[in-house]
Formats: C-alpha cells, structure tokens, sequence
C-alpha cells in the first residue's frame, strides 16, 4: 500500500478517535443525551471501510460508528450537533447517537433493534442488482448480532441470490460483558459465512494496513458482481457497555498498549519511512482542533423547536399534535 494512502487511513483513524474522545468528555459533563457507545479501539476498522466506500455506495452503520458517519461525508458538525440533540443535527437533532442517517452520502442509518439492518441491506442490494449499478450496501454489525434470527436469514439469502452486499463483522469479542465463544458454537464468526458458502475472510481489525486491503479486495469482488463478502474484523472496543470494567487486566494492557490500532500504524509508517512522529503528531493536532470546532458548534447550536416534534416522522405526511 502507498505511503499517501497509509497516512490518509492514519488521519481517518485520529478523526474517529478525536471525535469519541471529545464526545465522551461531553457526554460526562452531561452535555450529550441518550446513551453513549464509542467506536474507542476500534478507529482501524472504520478507517478501512471508509476508505473503500463512495458516496452512491449504502451503508448501515452500528451504534459505535460515528466517526464513520463523519468519514462518509457528512459535515463533523452535523454529526456532532446531532448526537448533542441540537436542531443543527443532520436529522434535525431527532435522531441521536443510533438513528442519525444522511442519504446523501449512502448513510441508510443505524436501528437500535441489533441485527434488523442485516435484513434491510437485502432489498438494497436487491434494488441496486436490477437497476445493474456497480454499488453495494455495506452492514455494520457486531459479534453480539450473530445469534439472531436476522444475520442467519440475511447471509443466507444475500448467498443465494448473488446480492451487493458487504458484511462488516467487529468482533470486539464481547456483547454487553459475554464473551463471543460463551454465546455462539464459533468464536470464529466468518465460519457462518463459510456455511453460507460466502465469500469470506478474518482480518486483525487493528492493523489499518491489513484491514484497508482486505476491505478493498472485498469491495472490488462485490462490484464485479460475483456476490455478497463478509469480513470479519477482530478488535476489541475500550469502553465496556456499564461503567465498571470486567476484562482481565492482561486482556486491556494487550489490546490498550501492544496492539492498539494508532501505535501499530504509527510502528508501521515509521519503520517504512512513511512519515516521522512530527509528522504524525501534526496530523493528530488537526483533527483534534477541528473535532473541537464541532464541539464548540454543537454546544451552541440551539435545540430543537417543539413546534417542529412531529415533523418528518412520515414522508409527506404531517402528524397532528393533541
Ligand atoms: C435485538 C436486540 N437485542 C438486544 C439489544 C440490546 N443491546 C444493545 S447493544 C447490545 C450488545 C451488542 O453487542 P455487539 O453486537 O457485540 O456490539 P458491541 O457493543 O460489542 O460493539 C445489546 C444486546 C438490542 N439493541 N437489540
Ligand atoms: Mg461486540
């Protein structure tokens, strides 16, 4: 892979990681309402999947993938102001953390409902097969969806039917506090895709490099219509979903310290004289101060006007308040 594009993948990374970082420090002065999942540890894979989707693309992210959103396209702004539930929001400040979706920019939207989306994804897959567009839809799920009815029913399917579908497993090896291999027959969830005999593949979920072409090849085979891939990313996600934390001390060094996605890339860029730490450290500095001007933006927007609860709950309908 091209310097260029390592160090590209490394700012996408630091706008995930900068983002949740500033978001969480709100969320704790009280300034963010809802609940707060963080894409935390997991910046690699949102900057891999990003860097091989384009706009006329679908894509249904997860309740950790914020920084995605910004990625796709939408102004951070929007994004930020949409999570502090402000009237600048992208969704107007109605949707939040799990419900903010942008189609201009092939954001289809989250739904809190863990794994619904998988079926979603078919029909557009299906529409953009018939209309034999070169655009797929991506889904973004956890290991946690893996049981459900939904992920079966989808993989099988988008296999049979050949459809444009992209599979982003983030096996962040826990849902809530249970351990992947406690709640499923595999730990090694693409062997479900193997079943559905889907094209599919494992990839360490910190290293960008990795993850980035492994997404591309992926992508490349989609949109040569040969049919649905599924990638399984192995991660592993620094917040747990309560405050309170129950991995072993060991587990958290390995995955906070040794392989953490921003040093691995950063080992990476240094040892193939891609860019020196000051470089590195510049880039880090400009997207933290331009997360910031989201923040500040978003602190000040107004909230949104009560007059306007009921509009755009339904496509050219208007609800009636009582
Ligand atoms: C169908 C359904 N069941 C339960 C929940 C409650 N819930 C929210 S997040 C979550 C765990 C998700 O785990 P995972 O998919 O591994 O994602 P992670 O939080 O680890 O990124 C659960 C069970 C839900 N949103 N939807
Ligand atoms: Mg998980």
């Amino acid at each position: 892979m091209d310097g260029n594009t390592v160090l590209e993948l490394y700012r996408k990374m630091w706008v995930v990681r900068a983002f949740e970082q500033g978001l969480e420090r709100e969320f704790k002065k009280g300034n963010v309402p809802g609940m707060l999942h963080t894409g935390l540890g997991q910046e690699a894979v949102q900057a891999a999947i990003a860097n091989s989707l384009r706009k006329t693309d679908a894509f249904f992210p997860d309740h950790r993938a914020h920084g995605l959103l910004v990625l796709a396209g939408t102004p951070g702004e929007k994004i930020m102001a949409e999570l502090f539930g402000k009237a600048t929001g992208v969704c107007s400040g109605k949707g939040g953390s799990l419900h903010s979706a942008d189609p201009s920019v092939g954001n289809f939207g989250d739904n809190a409902v863990e794994g619904s989306m998988m079926a979603t994804a078919l029909g557009v897959g299906l529409a953009y097969k018939m209309q034999k567009r070169d655009d797929l839809a991506a889904v973004i799920v956890g290991d946690g969806t893996a049981g459900r009815g939904e992920w079966h029913e989808s993989l099988n399917l988008a296999a049979t039917w050949k459809l444009p579908v992209l599979y982003c497993c983030v096996n962040n090896g826990y849902a809530i506090s249970t351990a992947v291999g406690d709640s499923h027959a595999t730990a090694e969830l693409y062997e479900f895709a193997c079943a559905y005999k889907m094209q599919s593949v494992q990839v360490d979920g910190n290293d960008v490099v990795e993850a980035a072409r492994v997404t591309a090849e992926a992508v490349d085979w989609i949109r040569q219509g040969k049919g649905p891939f599924f990638i399984e990313y192995k991660t592993w996600r620094w917040q747990g979903i309560f405050s309170g934390e129950f991995r072993p001390a060991e587990e958290i060094r390995y995955w906070k310290e040794e392989h953490e996605p921003m040093k691995l890339a950063r080992d990476y860029m240094v040892k193939n004289h891609i860019a020196d730490d000051a470089v590195l450290e510049q880039i880090k500095a400009e997207v933290e101060a331009q997360v910031e001007t989201w923040i500040t933006f978003a602190l000040e927007s107004p909230p949104p006007d009560l007059s306007k609860a009921t509009a755009n709950v339904y496509v050219g309908w208007e609800v009636e308040t009582r």
